[in-house]
């Protein structure tokens, strides 16, 4: 054990204050006196007033002055303005004992019998009162019968899951089989329970979790954007969202996540005061202090209300009030407000002697204010964010707060009552071992009836059904619309229009016309947004890039959706393109943030779960700025179940030419084939791209499905070609053949000699063209156009999993059969890495060489033909590939370019 430090080690010095020492002190006093009679005599609006006049006046006179940011540690609501407490005080707490055992017990448990499995105790030790305050008090589910409330969304904080299914349990809504499989997905069901996922995952419990967090900072920024969206849907008439609130309780650790802290101007631009932060300061991260050396309270007081939140701190339990209303010369509070977070930890692992000693010893007043407690006393102390009546107020004052989101920075102990065994640990985060005396000690400190057996064998305790506990728990939530997390599904399907009447040009095109993909399917949106029954739905998002797409027709057709319309007069006013901002604009045009558009669509792409509303995001952005970029949130979103399309425009390593390295992308096909729900294509011609428009808007909208689409276009114009009879279906499945070319010459000559193309994208333009000339050199060639390696692959990885498990299968790969009716070697070229072409290689035909081309390496700024030159998938390259492969040598190198 640590010897405790000397007092100047952290503490720190009044000598800020010596600086500005009073020159004055008798004038000081008048204008002291002047104010508090002001206040006495006409309240803090006045006094508010009188602060703001002379700050105005200050500013005036250019005296460098500022408020400070930040207020004393203290509680921002003070005794006589708390609300009170509503409920059942003993009960509430009597119940929450409850969940902390039955979670505490669920992780131990799954630690006796498999030691690999992990799991956390001290994140919800001290969250769990946040979490209960909550669910006694605010959190509305979701009325499916319609007329009630439309629920609250609720984030929580991932590592406290077995809190939550503690609850659930409490509620029947777990049974003991399922708490005793937490985090045995595998297993759980063979023994006839749910597995109980590790952290909250919508993929896995369906019915369960709403929100997947367990990725730091996905929450928080995520319950931005929902908060947002549900503003939008309000605001488009779509789904009043009006009495609906989006509570988050996240980590002080989690803070530090660039997503947690990028959106908060966002909220409070936008004044989002149906969002509610609740941020768990246990002054603790995994691996010991979040701020050792200061405090993370004070740091994030400041950002948020420098971002424009409403700030609430709860620090300070009860107990409490009575030693500030003793702390007649502020020596509580100072130091408080002295002690670094290091410290306070110390001060929480430590019982009530050592913290009379070293923090109420550190001056007389502070002896005398604790004078009157015993150590114990002391020792049980209650930091505010354990104290359910501070909670309570605090939560009540966030979510009558107008015109602004709160943030509520609720101070706790990372273990709180694990005692000597975790406490405010530096180890506390991964502690999962108790010995019998650490847990009749935690019997003992929660008043938990067990016996000492019960207590040996982690039994876990469900009071009788109808004891007074029971009753309230299920009264609370009655009367709050139902059971929280509750995920829902069910949303009326959205009928979708006859392809012909958005996408005839596509599929009918005569050839006569270039067009780039990227336009193509600009074409189609904008005419899918004037169908009446979808086009409401469909939310088109971009972060700052629709005119680099075409797409700037579109702001004045459907507007960019502004919370306050527009209040000024665009510079383009009266151009038939006019950039125009409406209450009721249906584009969500969310600036340069990637990780904020991506938030956005997850919560459109989910509104069919979350609103019981479908919706159809089209997030559309620069590929490389996708997947490469955002993959974490794409990872989260997939684990949502979302419905929409992610457009990666401007793709491929050539095609995007000037742009160079850093704009790219060479491998966001990839990331996409690692999804199993994300559905990726890379078509060549807008009538490909038509087909698979269509289909996975049946697939999404009327049928259903949790899956999402990934459609890369291009910038690069060229002619398109009509829809062929009969290929939609092999689109969809991945590829169809394209054309067959001859061979020029005599038959029984170099015509028996041929070979097969594969392309896809923008680089099937240069797979054609090598097909003409391998055909005018005699060598018939047969194109296939690849529009999915993905689907392509899985459809060939599910044939080989059913033939491993002795399945009787039907055929062969949709690839194979493809190959089979083809000649010769297969040449396989992108506008992407070569793994992504290789991902079909096991499904090509025995006996039938297969070479890739791809753009592995670094990107490069230069026309298209340079580029396809240096990375060898131009014509040129795909023939002399050709022509190695068929034993003909390699061809003599172009000669070089001017
Ligand atoms: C993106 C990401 N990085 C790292 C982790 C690993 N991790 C899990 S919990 C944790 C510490 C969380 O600290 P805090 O947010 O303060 O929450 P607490 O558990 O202390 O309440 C870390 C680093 C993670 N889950 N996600």
């Amino acid at each position: 054990m640590n010897a405790p430090l000397p007092l100047q080690h952290w503490t720190t010095t009044r000598a800020d204050a010596d600086a500005d020492a009073d020159a004055d002190p008798q004038e000081t006093s008048e204008w002291r006196d002047a104010f508090l009679s002001l206040l006495q005599a006409h309240g803090p609006q006045r006094a508010r007033f009188m602060l703001d006049e002379l700050h105005r006046l200050a500013s005036r006179a250019h005296i460098a002055w500022k408020p400070p940011m930040g207020t004393p540690y203290v509680n921002t609501i003070a005794l006589r303005q708390q609300a009170p407490f509503p409920g059942d005080l003993a009960l509430e707490e009597s119940l929450g004992a409850i969940m902390r055992w039955n979670a505490l017990a669920m992780v131990l448990r799954a630690n006796a019998a498999y030691g690999e499995l992990g799991g956390h105790i001290a994140s919800y030790a001290s969250a769990a009162d946040l979490f209960e305050v909550g669910f006694n008090h605010f959190f509305h589910a979701r009325d499916t019968t319609g007329g009630g409330h439309a629920g609250d969304l609720v984030f929580f904080q991932p590592h406290s899951a077995p809190g939550v299914y503690a609850r659930a349990f409490l509620e029947g809504r777990l049974d003991q089989a399922d708490l005793e499989h937490y985090r045995q997905e595998l297993r759980g069901p063979r023994h006839g329970a749910r597995g109980l996922s590790s952290y909250p995952h919508p993929y896995l419990m369906p019915d369960f979790w709403q929100f997947p967090t367990g990725s730091m900072g996905i929450g928080p920024i995520s319950s931005i954007y929902q908060a947002r969206f549900m503003r939008y849907l309000t605001h488009r008439g779509l789904v009043d969202c009006s009495r609906r609130k989006v509570w988050g309780v996240f980590g002080d650790g989690e803070m530090d996540e660039p997503e947690s802290m990028s959106a908060l101007t966002l909220a409070a631009r936008e004044g989002l005061d149906n969002l509610v932060w609740v941020v768990n300061c246990n002054l603790q991260r995994l691996d010991g202090p979040v701020r050792g050396n200061s405090r993370i309270i004070d740091e994030l007081e400041k950002l948020f209300l420098g971002a424009g939140w409403n700030v609430i701190k709860t620090l300070w339990g009860s107990d409490w009030d009575g030693l500030f209303a003793r702390d007649y010369n502020g020596a509580l509070s100072h130091a408080l407000s002295d002690t670094v977070d290091g410290q306070m930890q110390t001060f929480a692992a430590k019982d009530g002697r050592f913290n009379r000693e070293h923090f109420f010893g550190q001056n007389e007043d502070l002896e005398r204010l604790a004078e009157g407690l015993s150590d114990e006393q002391i020792d049980l102390l209650r930091r505010g964010g354990h104290d359910l009546v501070k909670i309570h107020a605090a939560y009540a004052a966030a979510a009558r707060h107008q015109g602004q989101p709160t943030v509520i920075l609720a101070h706790t102990k990372k273990g709180y009552g694990m005692g000597e065994a975790g406490q405010g640990r530096m180890t506390t985060h991964s502690q999962k071992k108790f010995d019998h005396a650490d847990l009749l000690a935690f019997r003992d400190r929660f008043k938990l009836p067990l016996t000492d057996a019960q207590v040996q064998g982690l039994e876990f305790y469900k009071p009788p059904g109808d004891s007074p506990a029971m009753r309230y728990l299920h009264e609370r939530r009655e009367k709050l619309g139902g059971y929280l997390p509750a995920r829902q599904t069910g949303a009326a399907a959205v009928p979708v229009p006859e392809l012909a009447s958005y996408g005839r040009f596509a599929t009918h095109s005569d050839g006569s016309r270039e067009m780039s993909t990227t336009m193509a399917f600009v074409r189609m949106l904008g005419a899918l947004l004037k169908d009446a029954a979808l086009g409401p739905r469909i939310v088109p998002i971009v972060a700052d890039e629709a005119r680099t797409f075409g797409m700037a027709n579109l702001f004045k057709q459907v507007g960019i959706y502004s919370s306050v319309g527009q209040r000024y007069e665009p510079e383009d006013i009266g151009s038939i393109l006019n950039y125009r901002e409406a209450m009721d604009g249906q584009i969500l045009e969310e600036g340069i943030s990637e990780a904020g558009a991506i938030s956005s669509w997850v919560a459109a792409a989910t509104s069919y779960s979350v609103h019981g509303a479908a919706m159809l995001p089209f997030y559309i952005y620069y590929s490389m700025f996708g997947f490469q970029r955002v993959g974490d949130l794409i990872w989260a979103a997939a684990d949502q179940r979302p419905r929409g399309f992610l457009i990666g425009a401007t793709s491929g390593r050539t095609t995007l030419a000037g742009e160079g390295l850093q704009h790219q992308d060479g491998t966001s096909h990839l990331w996409a084939a690692t999804i199993p729900n994300c559905k990726a294509y890379d078509p060549a011609f807008a009538c490909e791209l038509a087909v698979i428009l269509d289909r996975g808007m049946r697939e999404m909208l009327v049928e259903q499905q949790d899956v999402f689409y990934y459609i890369t276009t291009m910038n690069e114009n060229y002619a398109h070609t009509a829809l062929a009879e009969d290929v939609s279906d092999a689109i969809l499945r991945g590829g169809y053949r394209y054309a067959r070319h001859e061979a020029a010459g005599a038959a029984g000559g170099p015509a028996a000699r041929g070979v097969t193309l594969l392309g896809s994208g923008a680089i099937l333009t240069e797979v054609i063209k090598a097909a003409r000339e391998l055909a005018a050199m005699g060598i018939a060639a047969d194109v296939l156009s690849i529009t999915s390696w993905s689907e392509l692959a899985r459809d060939g990885a599910s044939h080989l999993s059913a033939r491993l498990a002795g399945e009787p299968r039907q055929g062969q790969p949709f690839i194979a059969g493809l190959l089979a009716a083809c000649r010769g070697p297969v040449i396989a070229a992108t506008d992407y890495v070569r793994l992504v072409p290789e991902s079909i290689r096991a499904y090509v035909p025995d006996g039938c060489e297969y070479i890739t081309l791809g753009t592995d390496g670094f990107g490069r700024s230069d026309t298209r033909a340079e580029l396809r030159r240096f990375f060898n998938v131009d014509a040129e390259a795909i023939v002399n590939a050709a022509l190695v492969s068929l034993g003909q040598g390699k061809r003599p190198p172009p000669a070089p370019r001017p």
